[in-house]
């Protein structure tokens, strides 16, 4: 297979064996941040289709996860950086009951690259835990993460928690991932939140809403 392909490949076969070169080779061609979007990423869609469809088990997925974070901490030294620290905070975690972290810590990657302070306090949060955090580093904002269509919920009820507990104001919220849409998180969340909650669909999006709330 041509190399690109051949990295496509490699996260869907879940084979780390000699990645490490084919990266190095790919970034000779290909800024770090575009490996991921356009070739590992299209591998890690793929693996996510056979799995829906049945044709994948689960060990396999995990697998192709590994790969596909060996491949990123590989590539993130060679990402562009701003010079800028300290442009705001974002406390940052994958929400309770879901341990998808992969897009979660792509969106670290990114904000962090951008000048921001990113609290990244992993997978499985408690809104507790997030609150905790975001008051003792007098976050900016607080980002949330989960791929189950189960954490759109928790989702909403750690909204609720912020309302109840009168921080709604206080902390900009911004969501991502694969099971929520925009108009789910900027229509009706937002209608309950006292707050502003916000919809990322990708990391991207996750910087310039950041921008925004800094702006
Ligand atoms: Co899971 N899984 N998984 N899984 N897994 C999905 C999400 C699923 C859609 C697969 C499928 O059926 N097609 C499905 C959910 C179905 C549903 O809820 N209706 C599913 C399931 C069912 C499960 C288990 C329940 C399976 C089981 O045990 N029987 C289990 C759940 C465990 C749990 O959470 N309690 C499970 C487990 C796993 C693995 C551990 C094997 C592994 C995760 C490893 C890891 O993350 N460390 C895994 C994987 C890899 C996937 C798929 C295949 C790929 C996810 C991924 O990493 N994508 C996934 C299929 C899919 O999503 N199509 C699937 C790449 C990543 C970069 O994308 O996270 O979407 P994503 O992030 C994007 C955007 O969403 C956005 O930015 C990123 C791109 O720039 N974004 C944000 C994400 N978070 C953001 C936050 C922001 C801003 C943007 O601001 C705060």
């Amino acid at each position: 297979l041509p190399l690109l392909e051949r990295l496509k490949q490699r996260i869907i076969d879940g084979n780390a064996k000699g990645l490490v070169d084919d990266l190095d080779e790919a970034l000779k061609d290909k800024p770090a941040l575009d490996i991921v979007n356009e070739d590992l990423l299209a591998g890690m869609q793929v693996v996510g289709d056979l799995f829906g469809s049945g044709r994948m088990q689960l060990p396999f997925v995990l697998q192709s996860a590994e790969v596909m974070k060996t491949a990123v901490a590989h590539l993130e030294p060679h990402m562009e950086k701003a010079d800028a620290a300290g442009k705001g905070t974002l406390v940052l975690a994958t929400v309770k009951g879901d341990v998808h972290d992969i897009g979660k810590n792509l969106v670290d990657i990114i904000v962090s690259n951008n000048g921001y302070s990113v609290v990244n306090l992993g997978i499985k949060q408690p809104v507790q835990a997030i609150i905790e955090a975001a008051e003792n580093h007098r976050a900016d904002a607080i980002g949330m993460s989960g791929l189950l269509v189960k954490s759109t919920m928790v989702m909403r009820d750690n909204l609720l928690e912020l309302n109840d507990k009168g921080l709604a104001r206080r902390y900009p919220v911004m969501l991502g991932g694969a099971a929520l849409t925009r108009s789910f998180v900027e229509h009706d969340l937002n209608e309950m939140f006292d707050g502003e909650v916000r919809y990322a669909k990708d990391a991207f999006e996750g910087l310039h809403l950041m921008d925004a709330v800094m702006a």
